[in-house]
This record gives C-alpha cells, structure tokens and sequence, in this order.
C-alpha cells in the first residue's frame, strides 16, 4: 500500500497520508512520494488540493523509528530534501491548498498543515509542536509561520513547552480558520475545497502569490504588487465571466482560465 494516496475528485486532489499505524510519520519514501504527488498537482485539470491523513492522526511528524533504524538518513538532508521542499512546494502552487487535519498534527506534521491556504480541523483534532520535547528546533517553516499566525508570544511558548493546543483552541487563537464537529468534518471539510475548485482560479493564485509576498513586503512594495497582480487577474477570462454573470443575474461558470 502507497504511504501516500491520490485521486481527483471534481478538480480536487485529494491526496491522503497513509501510514496510519505510524500516526502518518514521514519517512524518506513519504515524504519523497508527497513531493512528487504535489508537482502533478500543477496540472490544468486540478483547481484545489486537499490534503489530509488516514486513520486517527493527521500527521505526527519525522518517524523517529527511521531514524535509529538501518541506514538512517542522515539529518543533512532530512530537511533540505524532506521537509524544505514539501512547505515550497504547497506554497509556490498556483492554486489553494485546503489542509484538513482529522487527528493529531504534531511536529513537522503541524507546520506542513499550518502552510497550506486554508487549515481546517475536526473538534477532536489537536497541534503539537513537539520538538522541544526531543531536543529539536521547530522546522518545516513553523518558526516562520506559527509567530505570524498567532503572535510571537503564543508561538513562543507553544514552541518552548511543546503543548497540545485542541482545535478548538487553535481556532480561537487564529492559528486555523474552522474547527467542524467530528461527524461533520469530512464532508464540511471537503466542501470547502470544492468551493474553491470552481472559483476564478488565477485569481486565487494571485491572491496567494500576494499574500505570500505580504510575509516579507512593506506597504509600497505591497501596493506596487497589488497593482501588477490585479492587471494579470483582469486579463483573465474568469474576470469577464465574473462580471458578465453578476450584470446577467446568473450564477457564473468560472474556468480556471
Ligand atoms: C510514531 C510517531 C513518530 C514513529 C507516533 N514516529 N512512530 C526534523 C529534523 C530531523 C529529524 C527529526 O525530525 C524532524 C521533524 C519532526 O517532525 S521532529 C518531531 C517528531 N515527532 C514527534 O516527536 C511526535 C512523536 N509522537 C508523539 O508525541 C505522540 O505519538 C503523539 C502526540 C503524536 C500521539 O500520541 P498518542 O495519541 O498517545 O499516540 P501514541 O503515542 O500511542 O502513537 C500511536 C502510534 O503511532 C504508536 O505506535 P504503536 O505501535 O506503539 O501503537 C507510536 O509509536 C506511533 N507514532 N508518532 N513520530
């Protein structure tokens, strides 16, 4: 069986991480397969990706057990060849990425759910940054982007104590943008991705590109952004159609185009 599952549902790929006896921990194929899987992701045909994990974990991180087993890899290239490319891959994709975190999301388990676009969870779902319990700096981007999320201070602590922070919590703080009852989460989680999937979908790429340069921008560099962005998504058919279909009074079919 594949420790990484993939299918298009509706123009949405679903890819489902798949080792749950291992609480979905990443080894080398996993996190090699995953990568692979995102790139095919830039095809025309699919408009939303929607990731999330099998079983009762999302995610819990690095398989610590791969780590003292035979023929480890070596911690030079867990990150510049595991985590690194995964976080750029999700966000260099030209389209929205909906995180559904079903279970425990610990480690860089967390940090790889908290880079996609749209982070959603089940009540019962929880956020470990567990590093600091193993002596290990949090990686995977989250010193990046838990601080800007939920503030210095929150991140600081979660980082240094390592504490379990519920959905619900982590809703409250802004650190994910909805928490759905455990019954409901699969089908409210994906609705939100096949939401997207029909939306202008160069117009959402743009607003993730302008986001992601908002990270680092100052006011007249974002200001100049916006301007350049707004051209390209003006030029778009999706735009027409958006306009068309509001001055019609109907519903608009948008392309990806
Ligand atoms: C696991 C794991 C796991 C293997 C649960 N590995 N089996 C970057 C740089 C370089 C190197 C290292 O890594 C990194 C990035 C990182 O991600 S570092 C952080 C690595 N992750 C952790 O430290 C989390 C370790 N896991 C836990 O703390 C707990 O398992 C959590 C809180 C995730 C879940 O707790 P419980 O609900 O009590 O479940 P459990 O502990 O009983 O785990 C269930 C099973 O999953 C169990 O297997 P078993 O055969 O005994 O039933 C665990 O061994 C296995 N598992 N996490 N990371």
């Amino acid at each position: 069986m594949s420790s990484i599952l993939f299918e298009i549902k509706n123009n949405v790929a679903v890819i489902t991480l798949n080792r749950p006896e291992k609480f979905n921990a990443f080894n080398r194929g996993m996190a090699l397969e995953l990568q692979q899987r995102l790139d095919e992701c830039s095809n025309k045909n699919i408009r939303c990706v929607y990731l999330t994990g099998s079983g009762k974990a999302f995610c819990a991180g690095q398989d610590l057990g791969e780590l003292t087993g035979d023929n480890p890899p070596g911690f030079e290239v867990i990150l510049a060849e595991h985590y690194n490319p995964i976080i750029t891959r999700i966000r260099k994709l030209e389209k929205p990425v909906v995180c559904a975190v079903n279970g425990v999301a610990a480690g860089a388990g967390a940090n790889i759910a908290l880079s996609a676009d749209i982070v959603v969870a089940a009540e019962s779902a929880s956020f470990i940054q567990a590093f600091s319990k193993i002596g290990l700096i949090p990686d995977s981007g989250g010193t990046f982007i838990l601080p800007r999320l939920v503030g210095f201070q929150k991140a600081s602590a979660l980082m240094m104590l390592g504490d379990k922070v519920a959905a619900t919590e982590a809703e409250r703080m802004g650190m994910i943008y909805k928490v759905f009852a455990d019954v409901a989460f699969a089908e409210s989680s994906f609705a939100i991705a096949v939401a997207l999937s029909e939306m202008p979908t160069i117009g959402l790429a743009l607003t993730k590109m302008a986001l992601n340069a908002s990270l680092g921008n100052n006011l007249a560099e974002q200001l100049q952004m916006e301007d350049e962005l707004q051209y390209k998504a003006a030029h778009t058919a999706d735009y027409a159609e958006g306009v068309a279909a509001f001055l019609d009074k109907r519903k608009p079919l948008f392309k990806g185009e």
